[in-house]
């Protein structure tokens, strides 16, 4: 049997954990996510969304999101920007780790559209200001991953 998860999200509830650090990056980054759920079929009424200080705080609220039951995927936004923080390489392993932990230990899916860049002008690029939103792709990312889930429980394709 191969499984596939679809990029259909109706009916699916899902969360949004957003960092408020580089803001102007990260409203960008949620207004792609939230355009593609809408675009993939998740009613407004679904989605969530739970602001935090900086990406270093994001797998808790991911947990404690995704520890309720209510959600079928998390989508986790932030953007870390290497020339304005010393320890950069310590924010961003914490928070992508700490995503992965917490998928692991909840069973949810939790996907990450966690910016690492060296300049802000390469994280605004990422985040739709030219070209691609890495919002966007995670929140679709987040609708295959809870599809096939379903897909793999339910022993059907
Ligand atoms: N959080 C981010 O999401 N992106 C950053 O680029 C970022 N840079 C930081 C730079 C410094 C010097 C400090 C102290 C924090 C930074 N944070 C950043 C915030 C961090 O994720 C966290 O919110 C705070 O350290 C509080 O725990």
């Amino acid at each position: 049997m191969i499984f596939e998860g679809t990029p259909t999200g109706e009916g699916l509830h899902v969360a949004i954990v957003v960092a408020r650090w580089n803001a102007l990056i990260t409203r960008a980054l949620l207004d792609g996510a939230t355009d593609a759920l809408r675009r993939h079929g998740v009613a407004d009424a679904d989605v969530d969304v739970a602001w935090v200080p900086g990406s270093f705080e994001i797998p808790l609220a991911a947990r404690w999101l995704a520890g309720t039951g209510r959600y079928d995927a998390v989508v986790c936004l932030g953007a870390v920007i290497r020339g304005a923080t010393p320890h950069f390489d310590h924010i961003a392993a914490a928070a992508m780790q700490g995503v992965a932990a917490a998928a692991r230990e909840t069973g949810v899916p939790i996907t990450a559209g966690i910016l690492t860049t060296d300049t802000a002008d390469q994280a605004l690029e990422r985040a739709g200001i030219k070209g691609g939103n890495k919002g966007a792709e995670a929140a679709v990312a987040a609708i295959e991953m809870a599809t096939l889930g379903r897909r793999i429980a339910e022993g059907r394709r």
